[in-house]
């Protein structure tokens, strides 16, 4: 189920096979915490679900189709994923990492990780020569977000991808923001994609997880190790509903991209904004790239206001249908100040965030009644 079908009919059928048992057109939620062997250590696949889950390993099949790739591995949360690929890292090795990444995988990286002894730095992947310099011959991993989070800046992930191999590491995307139906890493020359399935591939805000995929059967066959080893994994009922999520992952995301660019206009557009930033706007530096790399600019858009600080927390605070919350890409619209909220962890560090800027995830509701929305919220700016 990889290649032939387009991503629209992947979304529904990828990793779904009618139940053995009893013909269940649905993956059934296999609520168990390990299965009956039939002598020792005979049995059929399945152990203990740390170690495998049929719900699990259906989400995973998906899970790799929807990216191209051979191998899926999913895991308890998106942060929890990003650790396992670290455990591929020994201590004295180097990881090359953007400076614009979600607060959390800053907060592993430097707050966590660097305490055993890997090496990392931190360097503005949209600059294809910064990256380069970056390199050094401990580089084991580049790792990316593209957009990132929040400032939603690109990078060209085949020309990183060369300089990573060039270099004898692997690079490895998270693609959160675009989700597969927007950008395919793997295909790009990309070694590992994460994804933070809590937000557009489970898309209703009602479970957390994560996932890696992957080509590489040995590298894969380690992680499935670190998998079962470390054991942070999802249980059923969260792949489950991951995976009920994924069967409109398409159309949401035509969605979320229809209704993100017209609120991005409306922004720009708007006296009491000074800048908005959208892959979607041709003010985007990176528009063409944009263009080139990705089926569409997505859903999430940041921006900063006239009145800084002051302003930006009373349309956070005064938006109604937008829910002033962590987390995005579910169906329902988020607003949220990455400086005090989602990216804390980077105060007070060189990747620090403007703490004016407000960054939305716009949902699947009608545009116009979004727009509504913020104008009456800008509209109480004075
Ligand atoms: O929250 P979790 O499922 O552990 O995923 C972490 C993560 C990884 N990568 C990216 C790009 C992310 O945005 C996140 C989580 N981000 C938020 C919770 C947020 O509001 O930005």
């Amino acid at each position: 189920m990889t290649t032939h079908y387009h991503l629209e009919t992947l979304t529904v059928h990828a990793g779904m096979e009618p139940d053995p048992v009893s013909g269940a057109v649905m993956t059934p939620i296999y609520q168990t915490s390990t299965y009956a062997q039939a002598d020792v250590a005979v049995h059929k696949g399945y152990e203990y679900s740390r170690t495998d889950n049929p719900t699990r390993t259906a989400l995973q099949q998906a899970l790799a189709a929807l990216e191209g790739g051979q191998h899926a591995l999913a895991f308890a949360s998106g942060m929890a994923a990003i650790d396992t690929i670290l455990r591929l890292i020994q201590p004295g090795e180097h990881v090359l990492s953007g400076n614009d990444v979600y607060g959390g995988t800053f907060r592993l990286f430097d707050k966590v990780l660097s305490g055993y002894g890997v090496q990392f730095s931190f360097v503005n992947t949209t600059d294809v020569t910064a990256v380069q310099a970056a390199m050094q011959p401990n580089t084991r991993l580049v790792w990316l977000e593209t957009p990132t989070n929040p400032m939603l800046r690109l990078t060209d992930i085949a020309a990183i991808a060369q300089i990573a191999h060039a270099g004898g590491a692997w690079l490895g995307v998270d693609n959160t923001f675009a989700s597969p139906v927007l950008q395919r890493p793997l295909a790009l020359g990309a070694d590992f994609v994460l994804h933070s399935t809590t937000k557009y591939i489970g898309g209703h805000s009602d479970v957390v997880g994560g996932a890696v995929v992957l080509n590489d059967t040995a590298v894969y066959e380690r992680l499935k190790f670190l998998q079962n080893a470390i054991g942070a994994v999802p249980g059923p009922m969260d792949c489950f509903l991951t995976l009920r999520g994924i069967k409109t992952l398409a159309l949401r995301m035509a969605q979320h991209c229809h209704n993100a660019q017209q609120v991005a206009h409306f922004l720009a557009d708007h006296t009491a904004v000074s800048h908005v930033i959208y892959p979607g706007l041709e003010s985007h530096p990176q528009y063409e790239l944009a263009r080139r790399q990705m089926a569409g600019p997505g859903g999430m858009i940041s921006f900063i206001l006239h009145g800084g600080e002051a302003a930006a927390r009373l349309v956070a605070r005064e938006t109604k249908l937008f829910t002033l919350a962590e987390s995005l890409g579910g169906v329902e619209s988020l607003i949220e100040l990455p400086a005090p909220m989602t990216h804390a962890s980077v105060a007070d560090s060189p990747l620090a965030i403007d703490p004016g800027l407000v960054r939305i995830s716009v949902g699947i509701e009608h545009a116009a009644d979004l727009i509504a929305d913020l104008q009456q919220a800008l509209g109480q700016i004075r």
